[in-house]
C-alpha cells in the first residue's frame, strides 16, 4: 500500500511570527517526508471549501477572517500514520491546553481573540486528507 499523505498549512500566524523553520524542523525532526511545499493567500472560495465542516459555527467567520490575513505554507507530508502522528505533534486545538513538547503547547497562546490562532492545521482522517490535498495541490 501507499505511504499515507496529509495536508499540513502554517497558518498566518505561524508565518507571521516567524515560526515556520521551527515547525518544519519539528515535523523533519520526527522523519515525515516534505513531499510539496508552497506559499500561498488562500482566498475565502478555498477557504469555505477547506472549513464546510465548520459553516455555521461562532467561530467561523473569524476563523475565515484570520485565514485570509496573510501568507500560509502549505504542506504535503507523507508517512506512515502521518495523519495521527501529525496531529500528535500538532497538539490539541486550544492552545492553552495543547501538552508542552507539541507545537500548538510550545508555541502558541490564547490572545483572547474570537478565533484560536493555533499555528498549524493537520488532516484529521484519510478522507479528509484527499479532499484537503485535492483542494490546496489540485
Ligand atoms: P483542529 O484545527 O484542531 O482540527 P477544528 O477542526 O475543530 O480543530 O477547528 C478548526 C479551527 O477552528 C481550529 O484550529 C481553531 C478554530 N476553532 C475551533 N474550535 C474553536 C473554538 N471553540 N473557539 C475558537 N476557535 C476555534
Ligand atoms: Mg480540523
Amino acid at each position: 500500500t501507499a505511504v499515507e499523505e496529509t495536508l499540513v498549512l502554517i497558518k498566518p500566524d505561524g508565518v507571521a511570527r516567524s515560526l515556520t523553520g521551527e515547525i518544519l524542523r519539528r515535523i523533519e525532526a520526527k522523519g515525515y517526508s516534505l513531499v510539496d511545499l508552497r506559499m500561498l493567500q488562500a482566498d475565502r472560495d478555498l477557504l469555505a471549501q477547506h472549513y464546510a465542516e465548520h459553516e455555521g459555527k461562532p467561530f467561523y467567520e473569524p476563523l475565515v477572517e484570520f485565514m485570509e490575513s496573510g501568507p500560509i505554507v502549505a504542506i504535503r507530508l507523507a508517512g506512515n500514520r502521518v495523519i495521527e502522528g501529525f496531529r500528535s505533534l500538532a497538539g490539541a486545538t486550544d492552545p492553552t491546553t495543547a501538552a508542552p513538547g507539541t507545537i500548538r503547547g510550545d508555541l502558541a497562546r490564547d490572545w483572547g481573540l474570537k478565533v484560536q490562532q493555533n499555528l498549524v492545521h493537520g488532516s484529521d482522517s484519510p478522507e479528509s486528507a484527499q479532499r484537503e490535498l485535492a483542494l490546496w495541490f489540485g
